[in-house]
């Protein structure tokens, strides 16, 4: 069907402790992380998946969310085709900085490259004593960044992984065609 690599890269961002790291490694390994989550430096890992009948081999980068991470976390950003923003619901501060502070870092590194919104530990929905941000408002979050896709998520939930994890491959691949078919009108 194509000329073009299937190979995705996707990078995940998002605040410190949002859960990004358990997020990518039940993603890729179906399991918790076998190693601490804390680290400040960013990691790769890659799976093979296939969608619509095609075998991807798809790349993810999680990276450290601290400010003081930034200038590495820099180092992972070109290439990309499809950032995952995240935030945990029962976390305010990260989801206002959705906007405040990663979509002006990634409006500076990955211009084009599409977006799909997470809010991550949905669970906590049920027994938060904080207050906790809505599906309703993760919802006016992905029209106002202007992301691909929105999705609630908690550990546990398999069935929504794969659905996060197959728009994730048809989001990258259409990217990757978009840039195909841009190089091959201009040779
Ligand atoms: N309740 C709940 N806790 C989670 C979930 N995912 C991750 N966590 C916890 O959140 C903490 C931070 O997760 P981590 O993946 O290290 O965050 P990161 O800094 O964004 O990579 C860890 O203690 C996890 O156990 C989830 O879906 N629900
Ligand atoms: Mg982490």
């Amino acid at each position: 069907m194509t000329d073009f690599d299937p190979f995705i890269k996707v990078v995940v961002v998002g605040d410190k402790g949002v859960g990004k790291s358990w997020f990518v490694s039940y993603l890729i390994n179906e399991k918790s992380p076998s190693k601490n989550t804390a680290s400040s430096l960013f990691d790769s890992q890659v799976k093979q998946v296939e969608v619509d009948g095609i075998e991807y081999e798809v790349t993810i980068w999680d990276t450290p969310g601290g400010e003081e991470t930034k200038k590495l976390r820099c180092h992972a950003y070109p290439e990309t085709d499809v950032i995952l923003l995240c935030y945990s619901i029962d976390d305010q501060v990260s989801f206002h900085n959705v906007a405040r502070k990663w979509m002006p870092e990634l409006k500076r590194h990955c211009r084009g490259v599409p977006k799909i919104l997470l809010g991550l530990k949905s669970d906590l929905k049920r027994n938060s004593l904080k207050p906790v941000v809505s599906e309703k408002e993760g919802e006016i979050m992905q029209l106002h960044i202007n992301a691909t896709a929105f999705y609630e998520y908690s550990i546990g939930q398999n069935k929504k992984l794969n659905t996060i994890f197959s728009k994730v491959v048809r989001v990258g691949m259409r990217k990757k065609m978009t840039a195909y078919r841009k190089s091959c009108s201009i040779q």
